[in-house]
């Protein structure tokens, strides 16, 4: 029986605001506690226990709003070493600029000059705390960089104005000589009715629009991704193609749905084992983060049983995509999808004069008809999958 067990070089991630999530919805209260310094302190080491490697924050998942600095200073201290005790590491830190009312029409986004402002300084602190607690990556999720009333807001003019910020933020980094790296976030709605930048793709283009690209890249979320009705890994491929997969946000979600942020793979095992299956072909060195919590029935042990989940699925799907590779039935059928024709791929290379009339040669006596009506094999290659991920194979 080959061992699922998470460990900490499996580098599973999973925020404070995850596990700590008090299962509150637009229709009902807090179902489980609202987290306290203790209740974190607990569940580090219930984390640690579980083979997690790390906790990511927001500001003020950890540091109240409004706190003074002497508050904020205990409260880290005491956190610090917790993190010590429990062997966990913070790999990323972000803002939240979502939940005080100041943020109601977004932060970088807003029309106003004083709320621009306020986010701003709100980011260098959240940012100076992220890297005193060794964070590398620090996400950007825009959830109120939106609207409802076209009429109240030029796009291009919060597009600009967000740019700016990023800029800004970037400059206080390369000041402070911190070695951080920035990852967009992507959302296409929810909460507001329609959010700027809604997809990685979009993400990818607006990065290059920046004064320093090289320090920025992305944070697709799975979730998100479906609620725009596209493939994650797709979105994710096109990041890691671009050298811009900085960090990820793994979950489940059914179509057609509010953000649900299932535990990772309880919907859509298929696209879940793609995803996993991308990551790990890739080789990416980046952190396995959950963006997830428990369903609203859950009490603690539920909660640990959800992380427990998230973990050991991503390792179950890994050792599925090594069975893939492994498969001789499936690689056969992959094998003949791309049948050799060195001549061709080598006049393909590079466009010249006399590449393409090689092309060309070759091109016109090819037998068309003969290729399209060649059948791919692929109601075949995809049960093969099917019966792999359903544990027959
Ligand atoms: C959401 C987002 C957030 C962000 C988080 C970290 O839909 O609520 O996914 O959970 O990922 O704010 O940036
Ligand atoms: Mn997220
Ligand atoms: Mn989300």
């Amino acid at each position: 029986m080959t061992d699922f067990t998470p460990r900490p070089d499996d580098h599973f991630t999973f925020g404070l605001w995850t596990f700590g999530n008090p299962g509150r919805d637009p229709f009902g209260e807090a179902v489980r506690p609202a987290p306290t310094l203790d209740s974190i302190e607990r569940w580090l080491g219930v984390l640690a226990e579980a083979g997690a490697y790390g906790v990511n924050l927001h500001d003020n998942d950890l540091v109240p709003f409004g706190a003074a600095s002497a508050e904020r200073d205990r409260i880290v201290a005491r956190f610090r070493r917790a993190l010590e005790t429990s062997g966990l590491r913070v790999p990323m830190a972000t803002t939240n600029l979502f939940s005080h009312p100041v943020f109601k029409d977004g932060a970088f986004t807003s029309a106003d000059a004083r709320v621009r402002a306020f986010a701003l300084d709100k980011c260098m602190r959240g940012i100076e705390l992220g890297v005193e607690l060794g964070a590398e990556v620090y996400v950007f999720w825009g959830g109120r960089e939106g609207a409802e009333v076209n009429a109240a807001k030029d796009p291009r003019d919060g597009i600009a104005r967000y740019r700016q910020c990023i800029d800004y933020l970037c400059a206080f980094c390369r000041d402070r000589g911190y070695d951080l790296r920035f990852a967009l976030e992507a959302k296409p709605n929810e909460p507001r009715g329609d959010i700027f930048l809604p997809t990685t793709g979009a993400m990818l283009a607006f990065i290059e629009t920046l004064a320093d690209p090289a320090m920025v890249g992305v944070n697709p979320e799975v979730a998100h991704e479906q609620m725009a009705g596209l493939d994650t890994s797709h979105a994710v491929a096109q990041a890691l193609d671009a050298g811009k997969l900085f960090h990820i946000d793994l979950n489940g979600q059914k179509p057609g749905r509010f953000d649900q942020d299932l535990r990772f793979g309880s919907e859509d095992i298929k696209g879940a084992f793609f995803l996993v299956k991308l990551l790990e072909d890739a080789r990416w060195q980046g952190m396995r983060h959950f963006d997830a919590h428990a369903y609203r029935t859950e009490d603690e042990r539920g909660v640990r049983d959800f992380a427990v989940g998230c973990m050991r699925t991503y390792n179950i799907l890994r050792h599925k995509a090594r069975r893939f590779a492994e498969d001789a039935e499936i690689q056969q059928l992959l094998a003949e999808l791309a049948p050799a024709e060195p001549a061709l791929e080598e006049a393909m290379q590079a466009y010249s004069s006399a590449s393409a009339e090689r092309l060309g040669a070759v091109a016109c006596a090819l037998d068309v008809d003969a290729i399209g009506a060649r059948g791919l094999g692929y109601e075949r290659l995809d049960q093969l999958v099917m019966e792999l991920l359903m544990g027959v194979r």
